[in-house]
């Protein structure tokens, strides 16, 4: 008798377990998908589930600290309509999300610990950035559906349910770029924001702006209106690739640029997100839009066309005093409008045939004591160093400044992954390296076999590709290793026009650049990515954004 009841309660103890332990297994196999890979994570039991009481809180006073608490939830409210008030901290934290500042925390610069349990959640920092990105990973742990633009009706069966996990995070490298030509292609501000966003979302934090170009000036410069007026215009558009010959144009106006205040509206926004803001003003080379507006700042004084095809041009500045002069007063604009450290000067593909045939230029080689034409191209970009450097900022240029000999203390953003020599001379010389190598993250060649992928300009770098990524080259040393400042995706646009264009290429090759530059190499697994994949990608398609879907096994 006994034995029975003993039996019968046992079995509706175990009833009543399953029952109880039916939605905290479901809890249990929520994904904990977050791109890029946080240094540790640590599954903890249940969820953290939000409902109408859930609160948020803010440990301080700190602005910046009630800014990222409040747009962490105004995202979830407007896809939830959960209420979410910011509130007092409780003192036993019950139902409630907390952002906590704390500078004497021993947590890295931009790092975060994240603590979510059944009973509420605690991002936590010592650092405002480190805030940020532990509110981004919290975005990245609800559902893909926080992503939407609205609670609506039919998906409010939406859980939100925040697995329990403990995250230990810091990124390896402290320059997580994407680069935009706005050059070839005028991107609109705000896709420009947008663009912003999604880098934001995946922890990357330099925005490189190429903002001058052969085919377009799309930068206000006060001092010299024509740069816009006649700069930013082009009167037509080479049709198809530039590999068929003979080239044909569309003979339709093109163009387009940013005011001054569209350039102060996109960096506050960026600042926002915790990127900065790198603009590139291109000298010597890529100018034929600024010579175009000035005939005067090229060596032949002869008219120039804004350029409608692509490529390497000719006309570049000519190194004369009053170029020198209009350098610095377009510079000292930019200097205003960007307050970042990094300032970027080109300096690519600058053909040296014009200065051969230039008496000007041939004069500075002479009083300068120069040796040849790469060693005034040296000059050029030496002067124009001294000039930031006075303004205590830093020149970054393309990996041709080694051409005639590299200043110890620009940057170099290595690009020609054929050539390792300015790679091994910047390493040896000491000086701050930012990795974009063309063979891995030129993020305008192909995605997959060309006869069935959009025309691109050419190459082949698929997701995997990029996911391989190492930024710190087999055959530095370890004192050399700390030289490379991080890694950079670069999106040409000759043949990207529109938005969506961009973002076909850009996604999810950037989710893959996102891992590459934040997770440690022990931490990165191609197999393990893929497994992250479709939740990354669920929350790109609800915010509408036109990535290529991976070829996946
Ligand atoms: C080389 S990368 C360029 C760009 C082109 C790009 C196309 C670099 C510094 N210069 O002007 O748009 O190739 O992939």
């Amino acid at each position: 008798m006994i034995a029975r009841a003993v039996r019968l309660r046992n079995r509706l103890g175990a009833v009543a377990l399953a029952l109880l332990a039916m939605p905290a297994l479901a809890q249990d196999t929520l994904p904990v998908a977050v791109v890029p890979q946080p240094a540790s994570v640590e599954r903890l039991d249940g969820a953290f589930v939000l409902d109408a009481t859930t609160t948020v809180a803010v440990t301080t006073d700190d602005p910046e600290v009630r800014r990222i608490a409040e747009t962490w939830a105004a995202r979830v409210r407007l896809a939830s309509a959960l209420a979410l008030p910011l509130a007092e901290v409780d003192v036993e934290p019950e139902n409630q999300v907390v952002f906590h500042l704390d500078p004497e925390a021993a947590i890295e610069d931009e790092g975060y610990a994240l603590t979510v349990t059944r009973e509420g959640v605690l991002v936590k920092a010592a650092s405002e950035a480190g805030l940020f990105y532990g509110a981004q990973t919290l975005r990245q742990l609800l559902p893909p559906a926080v992503e939407r633009g609205g609670a609506l009706p039919a998906e409010t069966e939406v859980a939100w349910a925040i697995p329990a996990v403990r995250i230990e995070d810091a990124p390896r490298f402290g320059w997580r770029g994407l680069h935009l030509d706005v050059g070839r292609h005028f991107q609109p501000v705000a896709f420009v924001k947008r663009y912003l966003d999604l880098m934001a979302l995946h922890k990357l934090n330099r925005f490189h702006w190429h903002l001058t170009e052969d085919q377009g000036w799309r930068i206000e410069i006060e001092r010299y209106p024509r740069l816009t007026e006649v700069g930013a215009w082009r009167d037509g558009t080479l049709v198809g690739s530039y590999r068929n010959e003979p080239h044909a144009y569309d003979g339709v106006r093109y163009g387009g640029y940013y005011t001054q205040d569209e350039i102060r509206e996109v960096v506050a926004y960026a600042a926002e997100r915790h990127i900065t803001v790198v603009p590139e003003i291109e000298m010597p080379g890529h100018a034929s839009a600024a010579i175009a507006a000035y005939p005067e700042l090229g060596c032949s004084g002869e008219p120039v066309e804004v350029v409608q095809g692509w490529g390497v041009f000719e006309d570049i500045f000519c190194p004369t005093e009053a170029t020198f002069t209009f350098l610095e007063n377009v510079l000292t604009e930019v200097l205003d409008l960007f307050p970042g450290e990094h300032v970027h000067i080109g300096g690519d593909e600058a053909p040296k045939g014009a200065w051969e045939r230039s008496a000007a230029a041939q004069e500075v080689i002479r009083r300068e004591g120069l040796a040849d034409e790469h060693e005034l191209q040296s000059y050029v970009v030496r002067r124009i160093e001294r000039f930031l450097s006075e303004r205590g900022r830093r020149l970054v240029g393309w990996d041709e400044i080694v051409e005639g000999g590299l200043s110890p203390t620009a940057t170099l953003m290595y690009w020609r992954s054929w050539d390792e020599a300015p790679l091994r001379q910047a390493a040896a010389q000491g000086n701050d390296i930012v990795m974009t190598p063309n063979h891995t993250l030129y993020f305008d060649h192909y995605q997959a076999d060309p006869a069935s992928e959009p025309l691109a300009i050419g190459g082949l770098t698929t997701l995997q590709d990029v996911y391989a990524y190492e930024p710190v080259p087999a055959f530095f040393s370890e004192g050399q290793a700390a030289s490379i400042l991080g890694a950079q995706g670069n999106v040409w646009t000759e043949y990207l026009p529109e938005p969506h264009d961009v973002e076909y290429m850009v996604w999810p090759r950037a989710l893959a650049l996102a891992e590459a530059v934040w997770s440690e190499p022990a931490r990165r697994d191609w197999v393990d990515f893929q497994d992250r994949l479709p939740t990354a990608l669920d929350r790109l398609r609800i915010l509408g954004v036109n990535y290529r879907p991976p070829d996946l096994p």
